[in-house]
């Protein structure tokens, strides 16, 4: 029996490689996306097949975690054996501006989500986006004993959805775990957040299409690892015996600045010469280190990061310029790259 599986956010950055993994694993996957008077399925064309094609096992549905009727009917009809809930206003900066709809979108959604499982009476396996922010303050290494202290309305909802998650296994002995994931990126990363913004310029200001780039806080520590690798826990969370919450982090932490002294030096580039401040992009409350101790994971699920901060500056560095058009050889040089855009 072909497995099915129902993805929130498989437009975004982790739903497209979620999605890319289910369907090489032979499943059908189901993806529930907003309606936008653009197209915003940029992230997974690649992965789409004609729904008139007998082969075509990608199915995009049209939803939003703030309509709960939808939500139940869309499950009821699809019987997922799986349900991935990625879907949230997930940038911690704009949660400061708009408050209210990320508490309404990455908290009171998944309440959504999992009431729609249980109202359209399907048995089914559920995974919940949790994230490293949900520890803020607290001090690393984080692991799932951590308490959290959220420092963000962003931090605050994914608490709210992390513990409804968690009530959910326990009041209805539903199948429902939490993947607490620290910061995650790729090639297919949002252009605003800090590692892609800063790989991006990096590969426009050794085209000379760009000459500054305004940043906030250098000082703080991250743990980044490659999403390709991510979204494989979270599949491996759902195979599992038993429901259970897992940190997937790479258990190293190096700072903005770090990562930018990377990408810059990758491309031959000192960074001094070309990053600014702007106080625009400070956060009211800062999380100042997150690393996590992602060894339960490893140890349960086998699961365990291969690339690690600055590993992923190059490789995403690398994509950029390819993305531009840029070979990264000696012997092309910026003025050769200027007449092939002209041209
Ligand atoms: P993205 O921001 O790249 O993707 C978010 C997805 O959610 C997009 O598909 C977006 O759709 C969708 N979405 C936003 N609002 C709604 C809504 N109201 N209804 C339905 N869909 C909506 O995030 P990532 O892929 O990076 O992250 C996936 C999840 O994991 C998120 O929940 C995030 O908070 C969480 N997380 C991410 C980490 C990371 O480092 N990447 C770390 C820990 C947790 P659209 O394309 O239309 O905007
Ligand atoms: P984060 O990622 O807040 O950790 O949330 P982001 O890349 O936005 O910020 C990381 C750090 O970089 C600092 N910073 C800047 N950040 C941005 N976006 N833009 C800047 O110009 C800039 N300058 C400095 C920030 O202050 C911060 O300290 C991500 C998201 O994917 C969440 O959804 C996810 O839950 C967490 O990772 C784990």
């Amino acid at each position: 029996m072909t497995k099915k599986a129902f993805i929130s956010g498989i437009t975004g950055q982790d739903g497209s490689y979620l999605a890319e993994l289910l369907l090489n694993k032979g499943y059908e996957v189901h993806g529930l996306i907003r309606r936008a008077s653009t197209f915003n399925t940029g992230r997974i064309d690649h992965l789409y097949v004609d729904p008139h094609d007998p082969d075509a096992r990608l199915f995009l549905h049209y939803g939003d975690l703030s309509d709960g009727a939808r939500l139940v009917s869309l499950l009821a009809s699809i019987n997922p054996d799986e349900v991935y809930n990625l879907a949230a206003q997930s940038h911690v900066r704009v949660s400061f501006d708009e408050p209210e709809h990320t508490g309404d979108v990455t908290g009171v959604g998944s309440v959504r989500l999992l009431e729609a499982v249980r109202m359209a009476g399907i048995d089914t396996r559920f995974y919940q986006a949790s994230s490293s922010e949900m520890f803020g303050a607290s001090p690393p290494p984080q692991s799932e004993a951590t308490p959290f202290y959220p420092r963000s309305p962003y931090g605050a909802a994914k608490v709210y959805s992390y513990w409804v998650t968690k009530n959910y296994r326990e009041a209805y002995g539903m199948f429902a775990v939490n993947g607490i994931l620290f910061n995650h990126e790729s090639p297919r990363r949002g252009e605003t957040f800090v590692t892609r913004k800063i790989t991006r310029a990096v590969a426009h200001i050794k085209a000379g299409l760009q000459d500054d780039l305004w940043l906030g806080n250098l000082d703080a520590v991250r743990d980044w690892g490659y999403a390709a690798e991510y979204v494989e826990g979270m599949w491996r969370m759902l195979q599992a015996d038993e429901p259970d919450d897992y940190v997937l982090a790479t258990g190293t932490g190096i700072t903005v600045r770090d990562f930018l002294e990377e990408s810059f030096a990758h491309a031959g580039l000192d960074w001094h010469d070309y990053v600014k401040f702007d106080e625009r992009y400070l956060r009211p409350t800062e999380v100042d280190a997150l690393i996590g101790d992602a060894s339960k994971a490893e140890e349960k699920l086998g699961w365990k990061a291969t690339v690690d901060g600055r590993a992923l500056a190059r490789l995403m560095v690398d994509a950029d310029l390819d993305a531009i058009g840029y070979e990264a050889k000696p012997w092309h040089d910026v003025v050769n790259l200027q007449s092939w855009r002209a041209a």
